[in-house]
């Protein structure tokens, strides 16, 4: 799709585009299931990051304490308490600006591989990656990187200076050429214009292929942060740029993520019916508020919802068992590397 041709779905009037959305959403996806993910902080606070929405930035000064990295018995145990929760997926966030090789490295490692072996889906945001970094995930059974390109190319100088769009882009490339699946999103209520949304979905749009999952979050703005006094974004808001995602990327796993705290129960299901698949479950995102995991038990239980079995979408790649530096080259690429179209 051209920019202008997501920029015609975008401005369509509200019904219309719900209902074309949610036509698009029927033919591609089991839209009676939810996949209910679980985050865990394994590394909160202290990072040398700038990105202005982000409370976990050492800069601003925030309520988040930096804490230090989780045991991987800590990581054990919240997993088996996500799984019995209804999770599939876990995503591990670390506050890195990159992925350093060393004993912390060899700890997520390990983390990884205990997850894998619980047959979740394991996810993990650990900043910036490099090739050998993301082989050595993906030898330890990592099954998707998150990663989000949070906005337009032409705003994001506005919201992160320290590190580049190509940065980002470069990372998620990393993560592909890995085999392991792409997570990349944004977030909106930044102040971007209609106009950044619809840039950060063509980017999206122009990776090749296409990221797997998308997470969709509206901004939470925090205390401390250069964002604190940003208007939050209305339900309609949200419901429109998930509408418009799931027509610009028919296959993608979209991800009703930061934000829901705000929504009432009508206005996700909203959500759900014109593309989200999944949400994040537990009282706290990686440092804010989420709702109660027994609200979402109810709201799915109105809406005839089913938890989503893990690697329902995409089939569990083949866990690569010798040292990644190690490996030749056909072994460790599992699905074709990204490369933008134009
Ligand atoms: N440090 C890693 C990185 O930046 O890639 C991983 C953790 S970071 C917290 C993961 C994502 O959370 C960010 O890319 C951003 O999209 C989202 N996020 C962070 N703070 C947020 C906020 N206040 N509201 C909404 N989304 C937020
Ligand atoms: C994503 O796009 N949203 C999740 C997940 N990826 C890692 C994180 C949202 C974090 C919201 C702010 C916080 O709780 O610190
Ligand atoms: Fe650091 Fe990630 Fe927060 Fe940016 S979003 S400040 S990289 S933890």
């Amino acid at each position: 799709m051209t920019k202008e041709e997501i920029s015609e779905i975008y401005h369509l009037p509200l019904i219309q585009l719900m209902h074309k959305a949610a036509e698009v959403h029927r033919e591609n996806h089991r839209t009676e299931e939810l996949q209910i993910s679980t985050l865990v902080s394994i590394k909160t606070g202290g990072c040398a990051e700038d990105c202005s929405y982000c409370p976990q930035a050492a800069r601003y000064h925030t309520k988040v304490k930096a804490e230090d990295l989780l045991s991987v018995e800590e990581v054990k145990q919240a997993a088996q308490r996500a799984k019995k929760g209804g999770s599939s997926r876990l995503c591990m966030g670390a506050a890195w600006r990159n992925v350093k090789n060393n004993k912390e490295f060899d700890q997520v490692l390990e983390m990884v591989k205990t997850v894998n072996q619980m047959e979740l889906e394991v996810c993990c945001t650990l900043g910036m990656i490099t090739e050998n970094q993301a082989k050595r995930l993906a030898a330890a059974g990592l099954y998707a990187y998150n990663h989000n390109i949070d906005t337009s190319e032409d705003y994001y100088h506005e919201i992160i200076t320290t590190r580049s769009y190509g940065d980002r882009l470069t990372t998620l490339d990393n993560a592909r050429k890995a085999g392991i699946t792409i997570c990349s999103g944004g977030i909106i209520g930044m102040g971007e214009s209609a106009e950044d949304r619809i840039g950060m979905l063509y980017t999206l749009s122009l990776l090749n292929p296409q990221p797997e999952s998308v997470p969709i979050n509206a901004l939470v703005p925090v205390e401390g942060t250069p964002l604190a006094e940003q208007k939050r974004v209305s339900s309609w808001e949200m419901i429109r740029m998930i509408a418009t995602t799931r027509i610009v990327l028919p296959k993608t796993q979209v991800r009703l993520s930061a934000g829901r705290t705000e929504m009432n129960g009508e206005a996700q299901a909203l959500c759900f019916l014109v593309g989200a698949n999944s949400i994040f479950s537990g009282d706290k995102l990686l440092t804010t508020p989420n709702p109660e995991i027994n609200e979402d038990w109810a709201l799915m239980e109105v809406l005839g919802l089913q938890p989503k079995k893990a690697f329902a979408s995409y089939p569990q790649p083949k866990i690569v068992d010798l040292d990644p530096k190690d490996l030749p080259e056909e072994k460790k690429i599992r699905w074709s590397r990204p490369t933008l179209k134009s």
